[in-house]
């Protein structure tokens, strides 16, 4: 590794204890910078590196509501803005119990790369709560939207910092978010969120966006090798956004989705699965996936493991990071597993990407294969600026030229770099030289 990208690795390890998924972020992206320093190690000038890896804007505050019984509940927001030289901050809102500064860090990074690859003027951020929606009635959802948006509204803008969804924020919780940001605000600003219904500002296909880019990623990485999906068994985790319309363009394909899981566990359904079902269980009621498998009679519901040991062609983790370790990754090499991508972000552990790397299967990382969703929030915010409203084939036509503009970028830069098929290099070097070369453009900043 390059000593100055060593350096600024020790420095973050220091400055940031406690936080493994952010110095694992940060560490994923430095080792592949490294090979672009060590070619010019001007890129690293004015301590571009450490700029980097410092977030420009960290927002942490207190959130209060009252819940269905009248008690005050005290919950935790955070926006973290990382990095603007591209674009104004843009990235999801995640509820989750999970979420601490270390996650919405790790997340915030990750999307200033992300948001680099589509070729977009899109800067990095993130943000969420440590709530958690599960179990809680509309009401008390609204009233937490309602009390976490009242402070966050000081801090964004259609020119400023664009939230949009990740886990546990849908259409629902954006709705609740847009009403109390125009309350407060008195503006009609469609621009300041992303995934808004259509009738008030949302685009066609950004529901869809995230897991139909992922499909289109991995069939992509299948063209490469002349194959199709047409055929293929694929394996999905996680049953919300992503996972679901990543199965509906699988489907699409002629490829058979066999799996997918939420957090009480896993479904495995040999006869392929029924995409109705599935959607009227988990969108239509918010119902847990051992529903799914009462009703399918050859579909098998697991409360332990994870569907990574169904064998398969495709896997396509869309839940959360680190759900598939080196144990996962051996069980799907074993099984003759071809390619892997990333729907959720960082669901593949480092020591999981390592296995794939010798075993010879392809992997994708998160910030090329998913970046589908932000792709299309930023064609909303086209939409919103123009007040125009395209089609549903326009907006999908469009994701699939950027899916396949990513892909071929990724490939390129690896190749330059001496890493042939290496998704990853090929990602992390293309998105650096584009922020840097803003970064070094605007100043120290
Ligand atoms: P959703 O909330 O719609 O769905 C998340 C799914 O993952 C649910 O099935 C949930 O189960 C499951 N899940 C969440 N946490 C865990 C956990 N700790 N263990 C097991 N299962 C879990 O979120 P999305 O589909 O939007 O997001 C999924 C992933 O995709 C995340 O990593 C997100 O950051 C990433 N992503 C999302 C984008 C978007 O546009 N929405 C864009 C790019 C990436 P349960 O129902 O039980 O909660
Ligand atoms: O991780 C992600 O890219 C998202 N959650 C979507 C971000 C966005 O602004 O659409």
């Amino acid at each position: 590794m390059h000593p100055q990208v060593e350096r600024t690795l020790e420095e973050v390890k220091r400055r940031n204890p406690g936080e493994p998924e952010f110095q694992q972020a940060v560490f994923e992206v430095l080792n592949s910078i490294s090979l672009a320093v060590d070619r010019d190690p001007s890129l690293a000038d004015h301590a571009l590196l450490e700029r980097l890896v410092e977030p420009e804007r960290q927002i942490l505050f207190r959130v209060p509501w009252v819940d269905d019984s009248g008690t005050v509940r005290v919950n935790r927001g955070y926006r973290v803005e990382f990095n603007s030289a591209l674009g104004p901050y843009k990235g999801g809102l995640r509820f989750h119990r999970s979420v601490n500064r270390n996650i919405i860090k790790s997340l915030g990074f990750e999307q200033i790369f992300k948001n680099a690859l589509t070729g977009q003027s899109l800067g990095g951020g993130k943000g969420g709560s440590d709530f958690d929606p599960h179990g809680k009635s509309d009401w008390e959802v609204m009233n937490f939207c309602q009390a976490y948006m009242t402070e966050l509204s000081r801090h964004i803008g259609d020119k400023t910092d664009v939230p949009a969804g990740d886990i546990g924020v849908g259409q629902r919780e954006i709705g609740f978010l847009f009403g109390q940001y125009r309350r407060l605000k008195n503006r009609w600003e469609t621009g300041v969120l992303t995934g808004k219904g259509l009738d008030w500002g949302g685009s066609h296909a950004r529901r869809e966006a995230t897991g139909y880019g992922v499909v289109f990623f991995a069939r992509e990485m299948l063209l490469k090798r002349g194959e199709d999906l047409e055929g293929k068994i694929v394996t999905v985790s996680g049953s919300g956004n992503v996972a679901i319309y990543a199965i509906e363009k699988a489907l699409q394909f002629g490829a058979k989705p066999v799996t997918f899981s939420d957090s009480s566990g896993w479904v495995y359904d040999p006869d392929g699965v029924d995409l109705d079902l599935l959607k009227e269980i988990k969108e239509g009621r918010r119902g847990r996936v051992a529903e799914y498998a009462e009703r399918r009679p050859r579909a098998e519901f697991h409360a332990e493991g994870r569907p990574w040991s169904v064998p398969c062609h495709v896997a396509l983790p869309c839940a959360t990071e680190n759900e598939l370790n080196e144990d996962d990754a051996r069980e799907l090499a074993k099984n003759g597993c071809e390619i892997i991508a990333e729907g959720a972000n960082m669901p593949c552990s480092h020591d999981a990407v390592e296995v794939f790397a010798q075993s010879g299967i392809l992997f994708a990382p998160g910030k090329a294969a998913n970046a589908g969703g932000v792709a299309v929030s930023s064609l909303e915010m086209e939409q919103n600026a123009a007040r125009a409203r395209w089609t549903f084939q326009e907006v999908e036509g469009n994701l699939a030229e950027i899916m396949r503009d990513i892909h071929t970028n990724c490939l390129e830069t690896a190749d330059e770099y001496a890493r042939p098929g290496d998704y990853v290099v090929g990602a992390n070097i293309r998105a650096f030289m584009r922020v840097s070369a803003a970064m070094h453009a605007q100043g120290v900043f």
